[in-house]
């Protein structure tokens, strides 16, 4: 088998990039570990920044985004009897699009395959090979066959639990994390949202957060110690636990039938360079941010607007210098991201860090309660920078 790039992962970063190559006219080949249903269904992010629905429409892949999902022009922070409406779209011109990941990678899977794009699902034993050379592989099996395919390129977006990542030499590789001692228990309900917009909430017996997929059935968080386990919380539990959390004066929560839970760990962490050779990393298999800053999936999508754009000044004019420029301009708008999702997890989690630093977390909201400036700052960031072709 031989094409021009090698993607490894049919997430949103692997997907995205397949198609962005694709109207550029490169061919790629997408290899993805699980089935095309378990991908379609896995329950993860919810929040599209403005520059993510922008790419989808270039891509001419939003149509459904634009009919089924939800349109926010602000979001709500609360704290027991304090509520801050950030008017995203007042301070940004920007709005916010809430539309669930297994919805996204739905529609992309669906684009990808009428376009031609040769995904392969359940494919096994992956290597990369040569790729510090001019003729990269990588092996895989598919369908009991072992099979070898020759590329130009290998873009690791085979995600946090993937193996792109290592094969960037530990050598050449700076590694920076930070794990939080909390974790979010997630549940997705047959419940229609009890608030027309998110609401991030801290409580002194911890963060919680009411988002939603559709006007029927909502999403819900509720930080939780990091060793938790699921089995640990029964229904009532955690609508009690949310009710407390999220209330407020005459508000009530709406409960209903929980569809899925899940357990997602916190943490923060990023690969420096996110290429070595001709192998690049793209989305989470580069970098991990702490979901409460609603910027996992958008950063997955500019690292591959970023890539992509590269690629195609290769192939059109044999220019390498932004293919050079790739990972230190995709870091510039991870480290933002990294900053701005460190910045939101500790405004809003119950940190156990002593009172002083309780007493830091009440000044950060009473500033955002008195100024424009604060929460233009996190409204920008919240929506997204606008994207350049060099952030
Ligand atoms: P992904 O992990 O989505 O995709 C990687 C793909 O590579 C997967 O399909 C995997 O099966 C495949 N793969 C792995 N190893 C492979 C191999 N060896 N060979 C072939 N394929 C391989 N972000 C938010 O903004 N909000 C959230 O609420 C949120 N919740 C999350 C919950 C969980 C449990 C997780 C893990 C992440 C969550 N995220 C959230 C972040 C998430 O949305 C990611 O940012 C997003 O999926 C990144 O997309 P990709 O980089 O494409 O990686
Ligand atoms: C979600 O709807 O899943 C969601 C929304 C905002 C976040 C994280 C997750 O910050």
């Amino acid at each position: 088998m031989q094409t021009r790039v090698g993607i490894v992962g049919a997430g949103p970063a692997g997907l995205t990039l397949a198609l962005l190559l694709a109207h550029r006219g490169i061919d790629a080949v997408v290899l993805e570990a699980k089935s095309r249903d378990y991908v379609e269904r896995r329950v993860r992010a919810g929040v599209l920044e403005h520059n993510t629905v922008l790419l989808f429409e270039e891509l001419e892949v939003a149509a459904r985004l634009h009919r089924e999902a939800l349109r926010h022009s602000g979001v709500l922070l609360r704290r027991p009897g304090q509520t801050v409406r950030i008017d995203l779209e007042g301070l940004t011109g920007r709005p916010l699009t809430v539309y669930g990941q297994q919805e996204v990678v739905k529609d992309l899977i669906a684009a990808a395959l009428e376009r031609g794009i040769d995904i392969r699902f359940d494919v096994s034993d992956v290597v990369l090979q040569d790729f510090t050379g001019i003729e990269p592989r990588i092996g895989f099996s598919h369908q009991g066959e072992s099979t070898t395919l020759g590329c130009d390129f290998i873009v690791g977006c085979d995600g946090s639990h993937g193996l792109s990542r290592s094969w960037v030499a530990s050598g050449s590789r700076d590694e920076y994390e930070r794990e939080y001692p909390f974790a979010w228990l997630g549940v997705l309900v047959d419940a229609e949202p009890a608030t027309d917009e998110l609401i991030y909430a801290w409580h002194p017996r911890g963060f919680a957060l009411h988002s939603m997929r559709s006007r029927r059935v909502s999403r819900l968080y509720l930080q939780v110690p990091a060793d938790e386990s699921l089995g640990q919380w029964s229904d009532e539990q955690i609508w009690a636990e949310l009710g407390l959390r999220l209330g407020a004066e005459g508000w009530n929560l709406n409960t209903g039938p929980v569809l899925e839970r899940s357990i997602t760990p916190m943490r923060s962490y990023v690969c420096e360079p996110m290429r070595r050779g001709r192998l690049f990393l793209a989305g989470d298999a580069a970098h991990i941010v702490p979901p409460t800053g609603a910027k996992g999936l958008n950063l997955a999508v500019n690292d591959v607007r970023l890539l992509a754009a590269a690629l195609r000044t290769w192939y059109e004019r044999g220019d390498q210098s932004d293919l050079v420029a790739y990972s230190e301009r995709a870091l510039r708008r991870v480290w933002r991201a990294q900053e701005f999702s460190s910045y939101m997890t500790t405004l809003l989690h119950a940190l156990d860090d002593g009172p002083y630093a309780e007493r830091l977390q009440l000044s950060r909201f009473e500033y955002l309660e008195r100024s424009e400036a604060a929460q233009r700052s996190l409204a920008e960031n919240y929506v997204g920078l606008p994207a350049k072709d060099d952030f």
